[in-house]
């Protein structure tokens, strides 16, 4: 099939998700076209099969706003039309839900086909951003005239019904890992120059937005750090890291903290790690949980959204109610002192994470699609 997809093309899970989906479809033989405003941080292979279309928003003096949605629209209807695509999946309802709608409509006038659009919804675009007034009639419509809708978890799909006025199916088809790609050797050197006296590392990836409660991995660190050696690596970049750097330096900590920034290659990371923290306020799902569990990591988290859907509770590891850092301190100190719990635990969250190995999720998505085929 010859299949769009629109997403942000950040590091933000999303962007992620929908990059590994369109090079797992592409590798089995589908045409995929990213549509988005920059070459998606995953896109980082060269394939026959995958082409990327920038949408270039021009500017103008009596912008303010530059108006992306338009650009967006129009790049999407060229791309269906010159490539005669089957149809279009979105990742994340703002404002690609919309602008898929016009480009409809637009394509529909212009060569008299209708073509469908699958959107996935994704988090904060349902919890947080869309449920704001100023979004939320335009979100609604445009979810409602989805030819598909899908949720990364069961409780995505559960608040997307509760917060807004949806008439139509949502099917849940969970977020997915390249099992493959995590499950690597520790390089050696690397863990020596992080651990140089063979301390446990903790790691936390976000883009550090208030949800991710960043003070919290911090405050934790900080309890673990006073009952034994251990450093923490601080992945990625976003508005808490200064306040983060300065809670650090506060407890007197820093030395044993790096804030390393956004990166590209997690799985040498995660393979040097022990265990991950993710004491989010709200996760939809929680793709960085995931790829850390299949990287052997053992997950702290709230208990909050779809995270118990990923980290089970005392299997891979523990889930706390959110800002509750005495509890996931105390269960990080237990397990770092105890080898064999620890690599226990480190064991079952990679069995877990099987479940989620993208050779079983992506299959959901061409099913979904196949429903759509052109006879
Ligand atoms: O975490 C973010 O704020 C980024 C956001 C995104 O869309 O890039 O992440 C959301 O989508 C991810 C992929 O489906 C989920 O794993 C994250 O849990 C979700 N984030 C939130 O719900 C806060």
């Amino acid at each position: 099939m010859r299949i769009g997809i629109v997403c942000y093309p950040t590091f933000g899970g999303s962007g992620v998700l929908a990059t590994e989906l369109g090079k797992a479809l592409a590798d089995k033989g589908h045409q995929v076209h990213f549509i988005t405003y920059q070459q998606p941080v995953r896109l980082n292979v060269f394939n026959t099969n995958i082409f990327y279309h920038e949408v270039r928003v021009p500017t103008y003096p009596l912008f303010d706003y530059p108006p992306y949605e338009i650009a967006l629209a129009s790049t999407m209807v060229d791309v269906i039309i010159n490539h005669d695509l089957d149809l279009l999946h979105v990742h994340y309802a703002i404002p690609h839900a919309s602008a898929a709608y016009m480009a409809k409509q637009i394509v529909k006038k212009k060569i008299g086909r209708e073509i469908p659009v699958i959107t996935t919804l994704h988090g904060t675009d349902i919890t947080l951003v869309g449920r704001d007034k100023t979004y939320e009639p335009v979100v609604t419509f445009s979810i409602n005239e989805s030819d598909a809708i899908t949720a990364v978890s069961e409780n995505l799909r559960e608040e997307t019904y509760k917060n807004f006025d949806i008439v139509k199916d949502i099917s849940v088809v969970t977020n997915f890992v390249d099992i493959s790609r995590f499950d690597k050797k520790p390089i050696d050197a690397f863990k020596k120059v992080i651990a140089p006296n063979g301390e446990k590392i903790l790691v936390h990836a976000s883009n550090f937005r208030k949800v991710k409660r960043v003070n919290d991995v911090i405050k934790v660190f900080s309890e673990v750090r006073a009952f034994l050696p251990a450093k923490l690596l601080m992945v990625g970049d976003g508005p808490e890291r200064s306040s983060a750097e300065e809670l650090a330096r506060l407890l007197g900590i820093a030395e044993d903290i790096r804030f390393v920034g956004k990166q590209e290659q997690m799985e040498e990371i995660l393979a040097v790690s022990d265990l991950f923290l993710l004491p989010s306020e709200y996760e939809s799902f929680g793709l960085a949980a995931l790829e850390a569990m299949a990287a052997k990591n053992v997950v702290i988290s709230t208990n909050a959204g779809g995270l118990p859907e990923v980290n089970v509770q005392g299997k891979t590891g523990f889930l706390a109610n959110v800002g509750d850092v005495a509890a996931m301190s105390d269960f990080a100190i237990s397990l770092l002192k105890n080898e064999d719990l620890l690599s226990q635990m480190k064991t079952n969250a990679y069995e877990h994470a099987l479940n989620f190995d993208i050779s079983r999720i992506v299959p959901h998505y061409e099913a979904i699609y196949k429903q759509f085929c052109r006879m």
